[in-house]
């Protein structure tokens, strides 16, 4: 053991301003667009700070909260032919006859005798890539190694995603990217003979109202090339059938579940603005509040304030001091997660320039994985 360490503060630069400044900047722009608009909004990405982000993880592992397993046993059953798939379908043009045996299948398996090109995996918001295990082992399987390139805002579960696949899953090489995919453009390391397949999984789509989503999936697009992949995961709507097990009490109970950790992670967005604004909001003078809206296809969840009261953010760089009035029964609305039919899922791929070739669902319909070329 060595008789004295170098803090690792002392490896850093302090003349530009560190990656949690620029954090800090943007929520405090994010909370003053928000909590100044009406009605009154916070953006989700403001739940993942540390707290948010260890509940987050919570949430995926609650009875009710099914997107997570049931995506997970999609990729355990299907993962080899996702997979062949991503590498071998070539896009037809859309007047090739298909006879149909397959609803939502408008490709086929490339049966030219050429090798199938090299699969590099890229995935937007990849956090700590515990979901992805399943597929890059089935890359490694099919081709011998892989590249994968996770994309993510967080510096620390990029760093935790490279280190549990170097332990797990040797012929995986890491290329971490820290980025803002809705945003930034995603440079894409690309060797002769690949096909790039990018994976947006998780239902991370589902935060976007359909415009930003076309936009989010665009921004992909316009880093790929006519035949890669995308593989796209969305938890679907209630069929409204009357046998159907999914209904609308699966989703409510999925975003309000007993233990209440759905609600101490919305709440939490509160704790974060006292922690990072200085703002002096009473979390126990709001509660959680979930519901399911129909027409826009999305379960709602809101923070709404159980007073009349008033709350504080002192000035800051994004601004002056503001104070806040709520009503009681006025909420702030923290996060919208839209649901899919197969229709919708392939009329968003086709606005950004995919199409749809194949999907997997579960038996019973929760969710479903949808593979797409790019046209
Ligand atoms: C991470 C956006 C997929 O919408 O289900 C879980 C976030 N919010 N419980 C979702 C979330 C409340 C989650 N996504």
């Amino acid at each position: 053991m060595s008789t004295f360490a170098i803090a690792p503060e002392a490896t850093l630069s302090s003349t530009l301003p560190s990656a949690s400044e620029a954090v800090a900047s943007h929520v405090a722009k994010e909370a003053r667009a928000g909590l100044t608009a009406t009605p009154k909004t916070l953006s989700p990405w403001l739940f993942y700070d540390e707290a948010g982000s260890a509940l987050f993880e919570q949430i995926t592992e609650l009875p009710e909260y099914y997107p997570t397993r049931t995506e997970r046993s999609i990729f355990a059953l299907h993962a080899p032919q996702i997979l062949r798939e991503a590498a071998t379908t070539v896009h037809k043009p859309a007047h090739a006859t298909r006879n149909g045996t397959h609803a939502t299948s408008n490709g086929t398996s490339s049966s030219n005798g050429a090798a199938a090109p090299m699969l590099t995996l890229i995935e937007l918001g990849a956090g700590t890539a515990t979901k992805t295990g399943l597929l890059l082992a089935e890359a490694v399987r099919q081709q011998g190694s892989v590249v994968y390139q996770p994309v993510d805002v967080s510096e620390t579960a990029l760093a935790a995603a490279r280190e549990n696949i170097l332990a797990n899953l040797p012929g995986v090489t890491v290329r971490v990217q820290v980025a803002d995919y809705t945003r930034e453009p995603l440079p894409l390391d690309r060797l002769p003979n690949t096909r790039t397949l990018a994976l947006y999984i998780g239902s991370s789509i589902g935060n976007f109202t359909p415009e930003d989503a076309r936009d989010v999936l665009r921004n992909l697009r316009a880093q790929l090339l006519p035949g890669d992949a995308l593989l796209l995961g969305t938890d679907l709507r209630p069929s409204g059938e009357p046998t159907a097990h999914k209904t609308e009490a699966t989703l409510l109970a999925a975003y309000d579940d007993a233990a209440g950790t759905t609600a101490a992670f919305n709440l939490n967005v509160l704790t974060r603005l006292n922690r990072d604004l200085g703002a002096d909001f009473h979390t126990e003078a709001f509660r959680h509040k979930v519901f399911w809206n129909p027409i826009e296809s999305r379960i709602e969840m809101h923070l709404e304030s159980l007073i009349a009261q008033r709350v504080h953010i002192p000035a800051n760089a994004a601004g002056p001091a503001l104070t806040l009035e709520f009503a009681p029964g006025e909420t702030i609305h923290t996060e919208n997660s839209y649901k899919f039919t197969p229709t919708t899922v392939a009329s968003l791929l086709t606005s950004a320039s995919f199409t749809a070739t194949n999907s997997w669902q579960d038996p019973h319909h929760l969710f479903a994985v949808t593979l797409a070329t790019a046209i």
